[in-house]
């Protein structure tokens, strides 16, 4: 739509973070995607709506003009390294890291290791980087298990606390990235769209510096 803009969001972490920027930004949303199921959000701005997305999707719903906009983790990003975005804000949100963990204690192996992740791409790279030959094994969700049930030796996995990892008898090993979430942008958006566009990421920008202000 010409004049509407589409933000996208996944639930969760990212949502609760981005909306204090959003406000800033002078954009609230009528309803709480917590206890609303609507996937489609209407806000104080009668032409800016959020969509709720999986993370993961995010990138899929800008790169394709699904949104013009979108918030998106790094690790999320790094998976998709030919996406055809722009990135112009690092939001400072959801901050983690993404790391290589395994069982406390464990004896380094020799020979191939079994690393079992949803980050295949950046999984990819640093072991290539390493010159350490690895197996990846894909999954979609509670990587701490494979470890402990013998299905890898390691898992790479975004890590806040770190007590998830303790919890299971997991330590964390080797840093990979920092992440944090940010500002995608749909290139077509970013044209036909663009002082509209400039305007809220002028004020998103604003907002994170303000806030590192306080
Ligand atoms: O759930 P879904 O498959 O849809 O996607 P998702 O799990 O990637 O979404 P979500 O909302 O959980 O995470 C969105 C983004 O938040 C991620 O892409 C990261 O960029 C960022 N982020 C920041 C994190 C964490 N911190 C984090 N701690 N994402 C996930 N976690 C997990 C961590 O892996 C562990 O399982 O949260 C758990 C608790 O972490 P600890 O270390 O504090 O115990
Ligand atoms: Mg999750």
């Amino acid at each position: 739509m010409p004049n509407t803009l589409t933000l996208a969001l996944s639930k969760g972490r990212i949502f609760k973070e981005t909306l204090p920027l959003l406000k800033a930004a002078g954009i609230e949303p009528i309803d709480d995607p917590d206890t609303s199921r609507k996937l489609i959000l209407e806000t104080n701005q009668a032409d800016v709506r959020l969509i709720i997305v999986r993370a993961s999707d995010v990138p899929t719903y800008v790169e394709y003009g699904g949104a013009d906009i979108g918030v998106a983790g790094k690790d999320v990003l790094l998976e998709h390294p030919n996406a055809e975005l722009y990135e112009p804000v690092d939001l400072e949100i959801a901050q983690c890291k993404l790391m290589t963990a395994g069982k406390v204690g464990e004896a380094v192996k020799s020979g191939r290791l079994k690393v079992a992740t949803k980050f295949i791409q950046s999984t990819r790279r640093f072991y290539a980087e390493q010159g350490q030959q690895v197996d990846i094994i894909k999954l979609y969700g509670s990587m701490e298990l494979a470890p402990l049930v013998g299905l890898a030796d390691r898992i790479v996995d975004v890590v806040d606390t770190g007590n998830t990892l303790r919890a299971n008898g997991l330590e964390p090993l080797e840093h990979i990235a920092d992440i944090s979430s940010r500002l995608v942008v749909n290139k077509a958006s970013m044209k036909m769209k663009h002082a509209r566009i400039q305007q809220f990421i002028e004020r998103i920008r604003a907002a994170v510096a303000e806030k590192n202000n306080d």
